[in-house]
């Protein structure tokens, strides 16, 4: 940190998605000037986006909650955090005592992985009270991949990150890095540029995806296939590998199911697989042997179809296919890192399994389907929610059924809000508890940083104050745990420190006060790698590549009917696509700095399909589905494949004023209302995000 009276240059790194990039502040009278990319990080240099760049703007919005806020009369009035932690404490005590612990619910959302101590003690908290109704945003994320990594490893949070910079094959499935970066359980700083660099010196790079994303214009063969139909895609690549005789099994661990997985292909034909993915034959067989064939290589699957039908069968399918050639733990292929805290190796099901009350399903990472929550809060019987805590999360406007869940929030005796901003999913507050900036806050994020393709460590900076009074987000769960007489963490941890210490001392490789004393971050090792084989072996693990509970699911799907994978005349699948500038429906509250372009508000729709369907460029169409109807602008395009249409995914979400409730940016519409809440992957319990049927058509 460089420093006079008042102006000050301080280094920390990005806390909104997982590339942490490093920065360099400019700050000057307590004010931020200007955010930079830090040269001087070791790790992260090369990375940066518009997103980290004006990230004080958020800090600084006129609409930010700066206080606790309580609900009279309709309008939100400041109060102290005495009083709220009083009332709220009150609230919770009454409602356990008529209705049981049960009645009391959490949802975190996706920044609460970017905040250890606030996760922590909401989870503690939680677990102290003694509810079962957990609920999180890996139900409209990842949820895909825990069942398929539990299914086949025993590891629901294993993280396999891509060895990019010594790959000879990158096949990429629903999934487009050159926005939304090498990031998910994993991380690979400026990723994107280095599987260029790779492609330039001769590497193939495989795009599967229904829309030639940014990242499929850079590769040497875009696959387009029908929305949620990659599994047929997949299987298909396998089916040719074991019948041609193309697999590599790894050495040092047993692999179980090759059998069963080769029985199923033999049952199918590679015409009807690449009917029902609607890819032809021959390509199917070209990619099955390039990738067999080259000498390093991965496949990797994104949220793309994990937000579809059929998430699991295509996260189970591309980790069989590395392992049934051998890319696990290999040299450009994919890898786990043991640094510094390993926490897939640590431990199999975070929680023990339980099925929830309302439909029987059952949890994934200790917690239900976001998607079952309407129905818990407004389904009578003993267990119904009365009571939510919603932690950096805006699930009315990400996740599926936001009119179904707006409607059941309603219902609440009690909705607590922790949260930077009043939005949508917090209309219906009774509390509005302010949370910490990560330019406000100092943090040493040990579980994120172990997802490194390095072994690398980072502290966040406090840049500027946070707004005066303001706790951290943390001492909330604290302080009501002690008015309700609970004790957290068995009375072992109080301070979010002492966490990352123990969690870094069990490595025995960094300290805390390490990690503090270096300004830009600390490489403290080498990349090594084998160490997920080593671990298995050891304990005399096996792979299951062809698990019985998703060889009856990818069973049915192939009994399905190859035309009705293709919708009627008029119809549509609709899939999503991310902003730069924004994320998910966050960071609109920038005063505008987010841009808009025109496709924004745009349905973009295949030029053919549209001439078809008399719909011109710049026409207003309404987009219908079972849920809902939504207004949008019709774009043509020959970039997305026939029978699809792409809405942003996010954006119309509107923010509000948190005094008054009004809408203080609104642009667009809400996508995901036309998303139903009943309709799920039935082996992960995510909704169909991505591949939701619906009919377009020209207004008057
Ligand atoms: N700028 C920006 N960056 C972000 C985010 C953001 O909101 N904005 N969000 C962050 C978060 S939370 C996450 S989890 C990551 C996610 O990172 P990614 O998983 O890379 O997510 P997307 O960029 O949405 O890419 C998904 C792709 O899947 C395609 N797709 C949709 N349905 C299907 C299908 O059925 N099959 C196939 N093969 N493809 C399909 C879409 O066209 C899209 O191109 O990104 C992170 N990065
Ligand atoms: N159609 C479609 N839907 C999708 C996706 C898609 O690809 N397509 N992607 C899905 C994915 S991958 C994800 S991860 C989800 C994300 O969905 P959400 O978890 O709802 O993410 P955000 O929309 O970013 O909302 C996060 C909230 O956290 C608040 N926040 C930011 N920082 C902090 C903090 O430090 N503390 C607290 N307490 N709050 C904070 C923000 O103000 C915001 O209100 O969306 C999912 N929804
Ligand atoms: S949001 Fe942008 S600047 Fe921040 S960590 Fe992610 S890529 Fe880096
Ligand atoms: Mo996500």
């Amino acid at each position: 940190m460089t420093n006079d009276q008042s102006q000050r240059t301080v280094f920390t790194h990005c806390l909104i998605c997982e590339q942490l990039c490093g920065l360099e502040v400019a700050v000057e009278d307590g004010v931020v000037k200007s955010i930079r990319p830090d040269k001087q990080n070791p790790y992260t240099w090369r990375d940066f986006c518009v997103k980290g760049q004006r990230s004080h703007e958020v800090a600084s919005s006129p609409w930010r909650v700066r206080m606790p806020m309580k609900r009279v009369d309709g309008r939100f009035v400041e109060a102290s955090y005495e009083e709220a932690v009083s009332d709220i404490a009150a609230r919770l005590q009454a409602i356990i005592a008529r209705h049981g612990k049960d009645a009391v619910a959490g949802y975190l959302g996706n920044p609460m992985g970017f905040s250890s101590g606030a996760a922590a003690w909401h989870f503690s908290f939680l677990g102290a009270l003694g509810t079962n109704q957990k609920y999180g945003v890996q139900s409209i994320d990842s949820n895909a991949k825990h069942v398929a990594c539990d299914a086949m490893f025993g590891l629901e949070t294993l993280a396999l990150i891509p060895d990019i910079d010594a790959t000879d094959y990158a096949l990429l499935i629903g999934t487009n890095p050159a926005v939304s970066k090498f990031n998910w359980g994993g991380k690979v700083p400026n990723g994107w540029r280095r599987l260029k660099d790779r492609v330039h010196a001769g590497a193939e790079l495989v795009v599967v995806d229904p829309r030639r994303t940014e990242s499929a214009a850079s590769a040497s063969r875009h696959v387009a296939p029908l929305p949620e139909t990659d599994w047929a895609f997949l299987l298909g690549l396998i089916k040719v590998i074991l019948d041609e005789g193309l697999s590599r099994l790894p050495s040092e661990i047993a692999v179980t199911g090759r059998d069963a997985l080769y029985a199923i292909c033999e049952a199918t034909s590679l015409n009807r697989l690449a009917a029902l993915c609607d890819i032809p034959v021959h390509e199917i067989t070209a990619v099955a042997r390039g990738f067999a064939a080259a000498p390093r290589g991965f496949a990797f699957a994104g949220t793309g179809p994990a937000l579809g039908r059929h998430g699991v069968l295509t996260h189970w399918l591309t980790l069989a296919l590395n392992v049934l050639t051998d890319r696990l733990d290999r040299p450009g292929g994919r890898f786990a890192p043991n640094w510094p805290y390993n926490m897939p190796m640590t431990k199999g099901h975070s929680e023990p399994k339980r099925r929830s009350r309302v439909r029987g399903i059952e949890t994934v990472v200790g917690q239900y389907s976001l998607s079952e929550l309407a129905d818990e809060i407004l389904t009578p019987g003993q267990g119904q929610v009365r009571a939510l805590i919603v932690g950096g999360g805006n699930p009315v406007s990400t996740g599926a059924g936001g009119d179904h869940l707006a409607r059941a929030l309603g219902q609440l005796e009690l909705l607590v809000s922790v949260d930077l901003f009043q939005r949508e999913s917090h209309r219906e507050a009774h509390w509005l508890i302010p949370a910490v900036h990560f330019l406000e806050r100092e943090e040493v994020h040990v579980a994120l940083h172990s997802m490194n393709d390095r072994p690398f460590i980072q502290s966040t900076r406090q840049v500027i104050e946070p707004p005066p009074g303001l706790r951290p987000e943390w001492t909330f769960y604290h302080d009501l745990a002690a008015a309700m007489g609970l004790e957290l963490f068995g009375g072992h941890i109080s301070h979010p420190d002492q966490m990352a210490a123990g969690m870094l001392a069990g490595s025995g490789k960094v300290t805390l006060e390490q990690v503090r004393a270096s300004e830009h971050g600390l490489i403290y090792g080498e990349r090594t790698m084998g160490h997920f084989l080593e671990y298995f072996g050891k304990q005399d693990r096996s792979v299951d590549v062809c698990p019985e509970r998703l060889a009856g699911g990818l069973k049915a799907a192939l009994t399905g009917d190859v035309k009705t994978s293709l919708p009627l005349p008029g119809h549509y699948r609709l899939i999503s696509r991310r902003r730069n500038g924004m994320m998910n429906s966050s960071l609109t509250e920038t005063s505008g700095s987010v841009g808009h372009d025109e496709t924004d508000d745009a349905v973009e729709i295949n030029r053919i399909d549209a001439e078809q369907a008399g719909i011109a460029e710049g026409d207003w169409v309404e987009v219908r589905s079972d849920t809902s109807t939504i207004r949008a602008c019709a774009t043509l395009s020959g970039d997305i494949r026939r029978s699809t249409v792409v809405l942003a995914q996010g954006w119309g979400s509107p923010l509000l004023d948190p005094a008054t409730s009004a809408v203080a940016y609104l642009r667009g519409n809400e996508r995901n209302k036309l998303v139903s809440d009943a309709d799920l992957d039935p082996l992960s319990a995510a909704p169909r995000l991505n591949g939701t049927l619906v009919a377009i058509s020209r207004i008057g």
